[in-house]
């Protein structure tokens, strides 16, 4: 991936922008972890904030930084207070535009960690959802392999559905553990190549009406903002 200094620059500028008394969706991966530290230390400095965790690892890291949590059903729902921003990393972001009105936000793949079940959740949820990223994940089309998470029973049914809309489904192994990654949820992921991906709703819609699938990696129409730092600062993209 990028270099750590971007990814760095991305997670803080992110975290620069979160407001006293709001509720933060904390996302998942290396560079939504720089943006987590930064509300640490802004927490430390008097910050009064509530974190909504999308992994295991990313609650875990929260709580180390001193963040107060919140459960996502304790943060959503009639009376409840909402989720304010999400910060969260992608693994490709497709930035368009770049005419007088600057770069635009496009559509993410996400799921690099098998955390995107409750990413996107939360992300969702969010009034204004930021990408933080460093260059390396930036890209005119999608065309990177798409992470679905599937219910363990359901993964060679879905595994025969993406081959029949032309893409190569491959189980995701586990370095540190033998037999394939198992998420927070308990389930699987296959990792879809579709090559460039020209239409991502219309494959979101496919990869979600496939039975099976728990949730798939294309989030479109959900990123406000991208920050994406770079060597020398950061540059934000916005819907
Ligand atoms: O799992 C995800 O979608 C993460 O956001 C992730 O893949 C990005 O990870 P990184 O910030 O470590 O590159």
């Amino acid at each position: 991936g990028g270099s750590d200094a971007a990814k760095r620059r991305a997670g803080e500028s992110a975290a620069e922008t979160v407001a006293d008394g709001e509720v933060v969706g904390l996302g998942t991966g290396s560079t939504a972890a720089h943006a987590i530290r930064r509300l640490g230390d802004r927490v430390g400095s008097g910050l009064d904030i509530r974190g909504v965790a999308t992994s295991f690892a990313s609650r875990e890291l929260a709580a180390d930084c001193g963040i107060p949590l919140l459960d996502l059903d304790e943060a959503a729902g009639p009376d409840a207070p909402g989720i304010d921003v999400a910060i969260d990393g992608a693994d490709q972001v497709a930035v368009g535009g770049g005419e007088d009105d600057g770069p635009t936000a496009g559509p993410l793949i996400k799921g690099g960690g098998a955390a995107h079940a409750r990413e996107k959740l939360v992300d969702a949820a969010a009034d204004r959802f930021l990408v933080v990223a460093d260059p390396s994940k930036e890209t005119p089309v999608l065309d990177r392999p798409v992470p679905v998470e599937v219910l363990p029973a359901g993964r060679t049914a879905v595994a025969e559905a993406v081959r029949a809309t032309g893409g190569e489904p491959a189980l995701r192994r586990a370095e540190r553990k033998d037999g394939p990654v198992v998420t927070d949820n308990g389930n699987l992921v296959l990792d879809c190549a579709f090559g460039a991906i020209d239409d991502p709703g219309a494959l979101a819609t496919t990869l979600a009406t496939t039975p099976g699938v728990v949730e798939h990696g294309v989030f479109v129409d959900l990123a406000d903002e991208v920050h994406v730092g770079t060597e020398t600062g950061v540059r934000v993209a916005r819907r």
